[in-house]
């Protein structure tokens, strides 16, 4: 299937795997990279040795290329931009900010940019700073959220960008695939879907969680502090929403937030940590390789567009 995104990244098949933090390391990027897709380690709060090993790993896992994305609140936002210049990264994709200012030394490196926005005017900003593309992300994502959701946000940036565009949230199979290419997206990012896939290291009782899902079971942390956070509702989300409607601070609920992702992906504590995923859980019933899922959604795509 080729679409400016699949000849920009010299990929099969026009799918980037979501910058998950904790859930994206090299197993799960080099999976999906050999899947015909794009495989994207995550960098989040990691410091640079953890994600220096992580992207080696990859390539000892992968000959095809991979991206790395920089979450742009991490402490170590600055030096992880250092990191993927010194490891000559192909593919850059950000979050949660502005990366404007990384994007010329990714550009001179011959690295290619990604940002991730929630909305026209960043997307508009981020193509005259020199993006090679835009991933548009609606609000129907997991984790840090923005506010338009995706019907809104991907046809009003098709509409003022001559880059390609790739559509987030809330996609996890071809109808979704299909009607994101409708709204003029030329690629789409995925994330949930990844977490329930076989190559994802993640606690069995995360991946269980997404597949019982239903429809309305994600809920938003953090809107009145402006960090919105999209998670499966738990013991966690209702101790949080139930004090920040009372007033608490952002600082004074970080206690019920820190290191809790982690607890969730890797010690499977899906009651108290914090499990983010985007409102299309509901539509995931299984866990299938990274390949299967690639394969399906295009053909599936394909065929639909085709009609
Ligand atoms: O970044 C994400 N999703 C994330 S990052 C993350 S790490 C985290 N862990 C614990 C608590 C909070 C965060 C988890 N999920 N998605 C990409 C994304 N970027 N969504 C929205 C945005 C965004 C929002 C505002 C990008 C830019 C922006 O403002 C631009 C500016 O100029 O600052």
């Amino acid at each position: 299937m080729k679409t400016r995104i699949t000849e920009l990244l010299n990929i099969e098949y026009p799918i980037i795997q979501g910058g998950m933090a904790w859930v994206a390391d090299h197993n799960l990027a080099a999976a999906v990279s050999n899947a015909g897709g794009l495989g994207i380690i995550a960098a989040a709060n990691a410091p640079c040795e953890v994600v220096r090993d992580m992207i080696r790993k990859c390539r000892e896992m992968t000959d095809k290329p991979f991206g790395v994305n920089i979450m742009l609140m991490s402490p170590y936002a600055k030096d992880i931009a250092s990191l993927v210049i010194e490891e000559r990264v192909a593919v850059v994709t950000t979050g949660a900010g502005n990366p404007g200012i990384f994007i010329n030394a990714f550009k001179e490196a011959g690295i290619k940019v990604i940002p991730v926005v929630a909305s026209v005017a960043h997307a508009k900003l981020m193509e005259r700073e020199g993006a090679d593309a835009i991933i548009a992300e609606g609000t129907e994502a997991g984790g840090h959220i923005g506010e338009s959701t995706t019907m809104t946000l991907v046809p009003q940036v098709s509409d003022v960008v001559s880059i390609p565009v790739i559509a987030a949230g809330g996609i996890a199979d071809g109808r979704g695939m299909a009607a994101a290419f409708l709204l003029g997206a030329e690629g789409v990012q995925i994330g949930t879907r990844f977490v329930a896939s076989e190559e994802a290291n993640v606690h069995e009782n995360y991946k269980n969680r997404v597949v019982s899902a239903k429809d309305i079971d994600s809920a938003v942390t953090g809107r009145t502090h402006g960090h919105p956070v999209r998670c499966l509702r738990n013991q966690m989300t209702r101790d949080y929403i139930k004090l920040e409607n009372s007033g608490k601070t952002f600082e004074e609920l970080e206690y019920l937030t820190l290191g809790s992702l982690r607890k969730a992906v890797q010690d499977g504590d899906t009651k108290t940590g914090t499990v983010m995923a985007g409102q299309i859980a509901g539509l995931i019933r299984d866990i299938k390789p990274c390949s299967d899922i690639v394969k399906e959604m295009t053909y599936e795509c394909e065929r639909l567009l085709k009609l």
